[in-house]
């Protein structure tokens, strides 16, 4: 099984370039932004209780994102491998990937990360909210507050799997193909 993880910033590009690599290479896309996104507009419990924190650029608590990541782990027992976007985002949400991939004999074997100036992701940011009405990118002050939490939350992240000697950094500025040669070299790299 080929595992991966899509690291960055809000706006970084990781749900753009996650679509054209589950299409390229054959893995299953789970987004914890795009699954929690579909719970809020199913208006199920765990949508609203989600919506409260999103709207205000804050992290879901682990134990609801870590729960739906267990669900999809086990609706897909024949994957050859799985790209996690937007998760882990936190240390414990990390711990407990490990443990649920140990659980199916396997681990992830790639952390990509990639690395764009703020100035950048604010521009994408409030770009996209102006066409997806997206509510967590319409006000730059909720973007900002979402750069601070990833900063204070998620950055600790890349340092624990760059202990463990599986982080590589690319650079996540230039076009949508740019990046996406740049990753899918990377990819092909970890698979050999
Ligand atoms: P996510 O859905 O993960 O969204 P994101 O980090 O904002 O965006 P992404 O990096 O995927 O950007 P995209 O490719 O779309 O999270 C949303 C919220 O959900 C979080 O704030 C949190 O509240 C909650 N949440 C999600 N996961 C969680 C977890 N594990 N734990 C707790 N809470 C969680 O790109 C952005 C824009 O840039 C797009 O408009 C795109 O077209 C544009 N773009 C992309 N690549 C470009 C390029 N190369 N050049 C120019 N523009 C580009």
């Amino acid at each position: 099984m080929f595992n991966l993880i899509l690291f960055g910033p809000p706006g970084s590009g990781k749900g753009t370039q996650s679509e054209k690599i589950v299409e390229r290479f054959g893995l299953i896309h789970l987004s914890t932004g795009n699954l929690l996104r579909q719970e809020i507009l199913d208006k199920t419990p765990l949508g609203l209780e989600a919506k409260n924190f999103m709207d205000k650029g804050q992290l879901v608590p682990d134990e609801v994102v870590i729960g739906m990541i267990d669900t999809c782990l086990i609706k897909h027992p024949q994957a050859k491998g799985f790209l996690f976007d937007g998760f882990p985002r936190t240390i414990a949400q990390a711990e407990a990937l490990d443990k649920l991939l140990s659980l199916k004999k396997t681990t992830i074997c790639k952390v990509l990360a990639l690395d764009v100036t703020e100035e950048e992701l604010v521009k994408r940011l409030v770009n996209r909210g102006v066409t997806s009405g997206r509510s967590d990118d319409l006000d730059e002050a909720v973007i900002r507050r979402r750069f601070n939490v990833y900063k204070n939350e998620t950055e600790p992240v890349a340092e624990y799997y760059q202990k463990q000697g599986k982080l590589e950094r690319l650079y996540g500025e230039g076009s949508v193909d740019e990046i996406f040669q740049k990753l899918s070299t990377c990819i092909e790299d970890g698979m050999n």
